[in-house]
């Protein structure tokens, strides 16, 4: 009897096991209904034939992939042009650092865009880091610039200063977003406290204005943290020794970029995490994205972080009913155009071609408008930055193309 009555406990929890499981099962399926994890091979006759693949008995590995790449067309492919200098306020200067530009939107007939600006060298971490500048982006404000033609700017002032000592963004504030949204301009960007040691954890903060000239209102906490799950492993500043990493933002949240998407407010960023290792691909950087339901939050992070497994700044559009995101500088899928239905679920559309190194820290020029057959039309011109030498950078504009035909000289280009 008491053996039967174990037996019936026992199918009882197995049962409530299996049903778990199933729920779960259930919710994952659904998920890869709409976004395959393991995209199929398609062997048809005209992919095949499109591809020059024409023995299908032996394909290798990399006509493998090739037949599993989910999109081909090049409607997404851009060439960047080199970088050219600005004039005005924001051409070159000595002993300055103006970088990570904004993007770019017109209001009141002019362009506007916000940066990071400080002066002078930076020390790094060897010296006194109370009164030292550790990197370029240390003891930064948020300045503005206008123009009128986007090659020659007038610099405004400051927008958003550094908050008083104690306070959450007292030793630096910088990498700045613009949203506009209804009559209402938000300026998202990072914020570090005193003392900037390497182990810092970095945070995002928001000012809100009815005017692009401010006077702008800060918010009174941070808008996003970095995870808290990663443990440091001894007192030393050393980042990469941990007893264990923690989520992929747990050291650091960087480079937000808000956009309104569906209703809510997605706010974009990068993540640094405790213990960052160098892959196969470089850095281990990922971005995330964290929800609202107002532009001022509260911010909710998604649970399907991190959303990419390669990038550095963020660079987001809506286009297609979906987002667009560029990724460059780390990580395996560096120097790819990518596009989620969802904002969230991210698939490749295309790889960047450039002369150089794509464009870094774009500013996105938001007075573009992106019509559906041309979703990286964003890309005509815009801004970005450029390291003049370690303890100069400047803001320079991108611009660039999409390309159809590779033809020789004299060869007419049609199809
Ligand atoms: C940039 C950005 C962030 C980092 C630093 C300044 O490329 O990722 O802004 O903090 O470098």
């Amino acid at each position: 009897m008491k053996l039967e009555f174990k037996k019936i406990v026992l199918f009882f929890l197995i049962g409530i096991i299996a049903s778990c499981g199933e729920t779960i099962r259930k919710e994952e399926l659904s998920v890869e209904k709409e976004f395959p994890c393991q995209p199929l091979l398609d062997l048809s006759q005209e992919k095949l034939d499109r591809f020059g693949i024409t023995n299908k008995e032996y394909l290798s590995a990399a006509s493998k992939r090739a037949l599993q790449w989910p999109y081909v067309e090049n409607d997404w492919f851009r060439l960047f042009n080199k970088l050219q200098p600005l004039k005005g306020d924001l051409a070159y200067e000595k002993g300055v650092v103006r970088r990570d530009p904004s993007a770019i939107i017109k209001e009141n007939g002019k362009y506007y865009v916000w940066y990071s600006k400080s002066v002078g060298k930076s020390q790094g971490f060897g010296g006194d880091i109370e009164k030292d500048k550790v990197f370029p982006w240390d003891r930064c404000d948020i300045w503005y610039a206008t123009s009128d033609d986007g090659w020659t700017w007038k610099e405004e002032g400051i927008a958003v200063p550094r908050g008083e000592k104690g306070a959450y963004d007292d030793r630096s504030v910088f990498t700045v977003e613009i949203m506009k949204h209804d009559t209402m301009y938000y300026l998202c960007y990072q914020t570090v406290k005193s003392p900037y040691n390497v182990r810092v954890k970095n945070q995002v903060g928001l000012a809100w204005s009815s005017s692009p000239d401010g006077p702008w209102e800060k918010s009174k906490e941070p808008i996003l943290k970095p995870a808290d799950n990663g443990i440091w492993k001894g007192k030393e500043q050393n980042r990469f020794l941990v007893n264990k990493k923690g989520d992929f933002d747990s050291h650091k949240v960087h480079d937000p970029c808000i956009l309104p998407f569906k209703g809510k407010f997605y706010l974009y960023y990068k993540g640094e995490q405790m213990g960052e290792e160098i892959l196969f691909g470089g850095r281990q950087i990922r971005h995330g994205v964290a929800i609202a339901d107002n532009p001022k939050g509260p911010y909710v992070k998604s649970k399907y972080n991190p959303i990419s497994n390669s990038g550095h700044e963020i660079c987001v559009w809506p286009t297609q009913g979906g987002i667009a995101s560029l990724i460059t500088t780390d990580g395996p899928e560096r120097n790819t155009i990518q596009w989620a239905p969802d904002g969230i679920n991210f698939e490749i559309r295309a790889a960047v071609q450039t002369y150089t190194t794509p464009p870094h820290a774009i500013g996105l020029n938001r007075t573009i408008e992106v019509p559906d057959n041309n979703p990286t039309k964003i890309f005509d011109w815009g801004l970005s930055h450029m390291y003049n030498n370690s303890d100069e950078q400047s803001i320079m504009r991108f611009s660039s193309y999409m390309k159809k035909f590779h033809v020789a000289k004299g060869v007419k280009k049609s199809k």
